[in-house]
């Protein structure tokens, strides 16, 4: 009988001998690789933190104290720990296991999140908050009291807010630690000089055996009588890593100027070490890095070898090379097949052959990405054109401001990110961008709902922001050739800021038979025209797809005019006028929350030109969460799907309107539904 089974908490962990931990830790491994090969999911990041989650719900007890997870991607262990295996099986759809932290599912889980960067901060908040309510562990005075832990990557705590965080968790005076999950990796590589010096730390022949126990002065070297202090404070092994830091010179001490005492590395598939360390760093009473060396995909030989590929993947199989082999043991093999379901062509696959052309056709064309090569479809440009195209790492904020800067000098920036992080970088759009009248391109993947990973990463409110931008050029795609047409007319558009946005979904061939006409600052492509229409349909990207799909399906019973709306801002106001003035109901449809999006605009219009806004109704997101889930559950959710637009045409046709039962929730605006 396995061990993992029994742990329904924490405390079930804790009754274990450590020799059983390493069992714990291959059950654990195992399950999260049979239900990442089945679902799709986190892999690599997961399969790196097996022991060392291990180890801290060995040592902690956070049903007290407080972990906090930076990005969230590597929680698998951690959910299977505390009560939560049962949900496994639905890992990252609606019901089963979130793919992030979620407070919804368990008291374990403190904040959600999925953006990176914000651990350490929200750990410094909850810190600050237990010592004001008399809540905060100290060795003398409260030893019964809450201790903070927070667990972040070395490609994340590159990023801004994390620095920041840093840089005030250093003022605590009490214990905090942070555990830096150093794997020398992003999804790619990790990009700039901290990358760098982690590099030379990891290699640094120094730290292969720092477990000696030789004291020494310390004061004489920068920071000494800081570590002094630290050293007074610490444990056995850790005044054991002060010894040797002290011995190494002052480049390794990094995050001592940030005030946290260092340690580490140390292994971090080592559980009596880990073990060790973490007894030592639970009763240390001032801010303190624990610097522990995992390697992503650990135990999966696939993973190991490219988790860039296993960050991530979609469902695969695994062919084993022995058959006789046990699950486990055929994994850790060299020389297993796997082969990752295929989807079809994508939108990001489609914009990154854009891109690629594009600037073999337009030497002023430069690009970057913020950590996401791969996700962006931008690793081929940056091969190709590496003194033109960038990965910045993990900071939005500034790859916003590097292209207003390349935008000066005289080029055509492309920033290609998905639309949920660049609401990181929305002051830089606004002041260092748009306010300098320098035109940006923004290419914003995953906009709208993006199934799995949930309401962390949906990129719901991309036109809220950017819309209200003075000059900002705001425009979706609803398939491959109009992803073309939009970038082609945002290469062109030197006026200001401009964006495109499209899915996590594939390509479309629905209209690709049809010519796909040049897009203009303004106009909408008529798709289904009607000269007498009872209802026309304003949709936006790939809603204007179903849109159409659904006017379809009401064939003769209703004329169904449909637009692809092409525009956010500036909507077709002349459209709108001609339309309203006849009376014509209009419908607007996008895969965007419902406020501030293409149906506000619409709404917007039609008050300025004092047209009657009463005829139209916004379908869109609903002013609530969708959470994890198949993209087209979500789309169900929010009555968005083919069903739910035919209902809604037939509403707004057909006043007064008629009740729509279950996707009521989706359809809003002028006219209630
Ligand atoms: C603000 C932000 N930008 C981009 C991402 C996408 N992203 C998710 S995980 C990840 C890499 C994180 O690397 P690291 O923190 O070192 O953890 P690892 O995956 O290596 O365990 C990135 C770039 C994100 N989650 N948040």
């Amino acid at each position: 009988m396995g061990l993992l089974e029994n742990i329904h908490s924490p405390a079930d962990l804790k009754r274990l001998a450590v020799e059983d931990l390493p069992k714990v830790a291959a059950e654990i491994r195992e399950a999260i690789v049979g239900q990442v090969s089945r679902s799709g999911g986190h892999l690599a990041p997961n399969l790196g933190v097996v022991e060392l989650t291990v180890a801290l719900h060995y040592v902690f007890d956070f049903a007290h104290d407080r972990l906090l997870f930076d990005v969230g991607h590597q929680c698998y262990p951690h959910k299977l720990l505390t009560g939560r295996q049962s949900m496994l099986g639905a890992l990252r759809t609606r019901g089963g296991m979130a793919g992030f932290p979620e407070p919804r599912e368990s008291s374990y889980d403190l904040f959600s999140v999925g953006h990176a960067g914000t651990g350490i901060s929200t750990a410094v908040g909850m810190s600050r908050g237990d010592l004001l309510n008399g809540e905060a562990f100290d060795p003398h005075s409260n030893p019964a009291g809450r201790r903070v832990v927070t667990l972040i990557g070395d490609a994340s705590i590159v990023n801004g807010v994390a620095m920041e965080g840093l840089n005030n968790a250093g003022t605590l005076k009490r214990q905090f630690l942070v555990i830096l999950n150093d794997n020398g990796m992003s999804i790619s590589h990790p990009q700039g000089a901290v990358a760098q010096y982690f590099d030379r730390v990891r290699m640094n022949p120094l730290y292969a055996d720092f477990k000696r126990t030789a004291r020494r002065v310390l004061g004489h070297i920068p920071g000494g009588s800081f570590l002094e202090d630290a050293y007074h404070r610490a444990g056995e092994a850790t005044k054991a890593w002060i010894t040797q830091r002290a011995e190494s010179g002052p480049e390794l001490g990094w995050f001592e100027h940030f005030g946290l005492i260092t340690v580490g590395p140390i292994d971090g598939h080592d559980l009596p070490t880990l073990i060790e360390f973490l007894a030592e760093a639970r009763d240390y009473d001032r801010p303190m890095v624990l610097h522990v060396k995992t390697v992503k995909g650990k135990g999966c030989s696939f993973a190991e070898g490219d988790s860039t590929k296993f960050h991530s993947p979609a469902a695969f199989s695994v062919v084993k090379a022995d058959p006789d082999s046990s699950d486990l043991a055929a994994l850790q093999a060299e020389g297993c097949r796997v082969e990752i379901k295929k989807g079809g062509r994508s939108f990001t696959a489609a914009f990154g052959e854009a891109m690629m052309e594009m600037m073999a056709r337009d030497p002023r064309i430069v690009a970057c990405t913020a950590a996401m090569p791969d996700g962006t479809g931008l690793t081929k440009v940056l091969a190709e054109f590496p003194d033109r195209a960038w990965d910045t790492g993990i900071c939005e904020s500034h790859a916003m401001d590097m292209m207003a800067g390349l935008a000066k000098t005289g080029y055509r920036p492309f920033f290609a990110v998905y639309s949920t992080f660049v609401q990181r970088a929305f002051d830089q759009a606004f002041q260092e961008v748009s306010l300098q009248g320098l035109a940006v391109r923004l290419c914003l993947d995953r906009a709208g709902l993006v199934g799995g990973d949930g309401a962390v990463h949906h990129g719901f409110c991309d036109i809220g922001i950017l819309r209200t931008l003075p000059g900002a050029a705001i425009t979706a795609a609803m398939d491959e050739p109009s992803l073309k047409a939009a970038l082609e007319f945002m290469r062109e558009y030197d006026a200001g800021l401009s964006a495109v946005r499209y899915p996590r979904d594939n390509v479309s061939p629905l209209f690709s038979g049809a010519p796909c006409p040049p897009f203009v600052l303004g106009k909408a492509r008529p798709l289904i025209a009607h000269d007498e229409p009872d209802v026309a349909v304003l949709a936006l990207g790939t809603c204007a797809i179903d849109a159409a799909n659904a006017a379809r399906q009401l064939g003769n019973e209703l004329r169904v005019a449909v637009y692809d709306a092409r525009f956010a801002k500036p909507v077709d106001a002349a459209l709108i006028n001609d339309l309203l003035s006849r009376r014509i109901p209009i419908v607007t449809v996008e895969d965007h929350s419902r406020i501030g999006g293409l149906g506000s605009a619409v709404l917007e219009s039609a008050a300025a030109q004092s047209l009657d806004a009463s005829r139209v109704t916004i379908m869109g997101l609903p002013d609530s969460w969708i959470y994890q889930d198949s993209r087209e559950e979500q789309l169900l959710e929010a009555g968005l799907d083919v069903a739910s637009l035919v209902r809604a045409f037939r509403a707004a046709a057909d006043q007064p309107a008629v009740v729509v039962p279950r996707h009521a929730a989706g359809v809003a605006g002028a006219r209630q539904q």
